[in-house]
């Protein structure tokens, strides 16, 4: 209570003495405080230090409407961007400045949320915290540099949009990168329902608030509840910390193609191909592996790491890991096995001098997915993205909360808007730590900002935690406004588990 009296003079003296992180902790929603909004000065000020004079401009145009797609032959009525999934891969060189001229011609407003870039705040895709919604008929133009590179997607923020075929990669080159290969290959992995016998994410959505965590079974894939018993959803996972996740998707797609027709990545035969693997699903975790090759990973959500070298690895959604695979003379499957979920997400690596008829079965379980497994404890940053180490200013610990028989997700007990926004101030070295609460694990994503895990010390944006488990991540408070912290499962986000990030001076 003491501290709603502090008025703006003495906040800006005690600012400067240290003591006003405590104070602040203590004072959710003090009245001497204001929020640095999406359209403060302070962003567009730190938006024009990125931009380096002489920086080139990438322009494109997008639309998104409804359209439909052939998943293996079948005519499947969605949305997209451009009529294609994933959408139109954006490509830009770190230093440039994208220009995208968004035309929204769905039946329902729309934005765009530009995932892992250190993006200035009012260009970030929120809907009534950073921007108003696109209506549909409207167009409206994003426009921001690109101050790191690295491997990158966009998707819509807006109720379950994502769940349809609205997302596509963005990947910003560094002409300096030390990693180089022959082949630069996009691989994004989706789970999909919408438009399979009827099925839309809103009617999923309903099912799943109607029937918990139970209205992801039986449906399409003929589950029973008695092969179901143990789990909730009957899809469990001893490395998602049990059950996998709420939704038994009838397909899983890479490139936006089903096993039975997939996406096939043809190379020479010795190729360093680089492979850019993004999880823009919405209730999958995937288990990634190519069938007869390692996998050494470069990158995790476009920082580099120490290259380390292993068999398969798992990918939440929203997370990206880049991996460079030497390609032997062949060809092999190369697989996202649904994790918990007994279905794969399938594509092929060929080799220019294989014959032409031979083909991986399109159910391939490659040996490699049982394999040397990578862990978070692996990634060791590469020195030039380290975060030095810093007295900590502010720690947040936050419970990530919900159940499945419910339905309801949220913050602290507290589902979004509902949830109290973590308070930070610009400069400071901030702390989270967020406990998982619930029977389900959670890919957690914070916009506009990398942080470091503090395991091993790899920069993320998005990290899994798992049930019972706790994930300490450190991050600088560089990029003044308002950000979302929030699960990448789109449900979850839709029932509430978000929170913002909120500077305040
Ligand atoms: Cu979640």
């Amino acid at each position: 209570m003491a501290s709603s009296s502090i008025d703006r003079r003495r906040f800006l003296i005690l600012a400067g003495s240290g003591t006003v992180a405590a104070l602040l902790a203590s004072s959710c929603g003090n009245s001497s405080t204001s929020p640095v909004e999406a359209n403060d000065a302070t962003v567009a000020r730190l938006e024009q230090q990125r931009r380096k004079s002489g920086a080139r401009s990438v322009e494109r145009q997008l639309v998104a409407a409804p359209t439909t797609v052939d998943l293996a032959g079948r005519k499947i009525a969605t949305w997209a961007y451009g009529d294609t999934i994933p959408g139109p891969e954006l490509r830009a060189k770190v230093g440039d400045i994208l220009r995208v001229q968004l035309t929204n011609q769905l039946p329902e407003p729309t934005t765009i949320h530009w995932h892992g870039i250190a993006i200035r705040n009012d260009m970030d895709g929120v809907h009534d915290l950073t921007q108003p919604t696109i209506s549909p008929g409207a167009v409206f133009t994003y426009e921001f540099a690109l101050a790191n590179a690295g491997t990158y997607f966009f998707h819509p923020h807006t109720a379950l949009q994502l769940d349809r075929g609205l997302y596509a990669p963005l990947i910003v080159e560094d002409p300096n990168d030390p990693v180089t290969a022959d082949v630069d290959q996009v691989l994004v992995i989706d789970d999909w329902l919408d438009g399979i016998d009827g099925a839309t994410p809103e009617k999923k959505l309903t099912d799943l608030r109607q029937r918990g965590g139970m209205g992801g079974m039986g449906g399409m894939n003929g589950g029973t509840p008695a092969s179901n018993a143990g789990a909730m959803s009957g899809m469990s996972s001893n490395l998602l910390g049990g059950d996998a996740g709420d939704i038994d998707y009838p397909l899983h797609l890479i490139n936006g193609r089903p096993p039975a027709d997939p996406a096939t990545v043809t190379v020479a035969s010795r190729a360093r191909v680089r492979l850019r693997i993004i999880n823009a699903a919405s209730d999958t975790a995937y288990r990634f592996a190519v069938g007869g090759h390692r996998l050494t990973i470069t990158h995790t959500d476009g920082f580099p790491i120490r290259p380390i070298e292993v068999d398969t690895l798992l990918i939440g959604m929203g997370e990206r890991y880049d991996v460079i695979v030497t390609a032997l003379s062949g060809v092999w499957p190369i697989v996202a096995a649904a994790e918990g979920k007994n279905t794969i997400a399938a594509g092929v690596l060929r080799t220019t001098d294989a014959t032409a008829s031979a083909a991986p079965s399109p159910d391939a379980r490659p040996t490699e997915l049982d394999g040397q497994l990578l862990h978070y404890s692996d990634l060791v940053p590469a020195e030039s993205v380290t975060l030095d180490a810093r007295r900590v200013d502010r720690t947040h610990r936050i419970d990530l909360t919900g159940d499945m028989m419910s339905y309801t997700w949220g913050i602290d007990g507290k589902s979004y808007p509902k949830s109290s926004p973590l308070n930070v101030a610009d400069g400071e070295r901030v702390r989270l730590e967020i406990r998982n609460k619930s029977m389900m694990w959670h890919p957690i994503h914070l916009h506009g900002h990398s942080f470091a895990l503090s395991e091993g010390g790899a920069r993320k944006d998005t990290v899994n935690v798992l049930p019972g488990e706790t994930r300490t991540v450190e991050l600088d408070a560089d990029n003044p406004g308002q950000w979302m912290l929030h699960c990448h499962n789109t449900y979850h986000l839709e029932q509430g588990m978000a929170t913002i990030m909120s500077y305040r001076r």
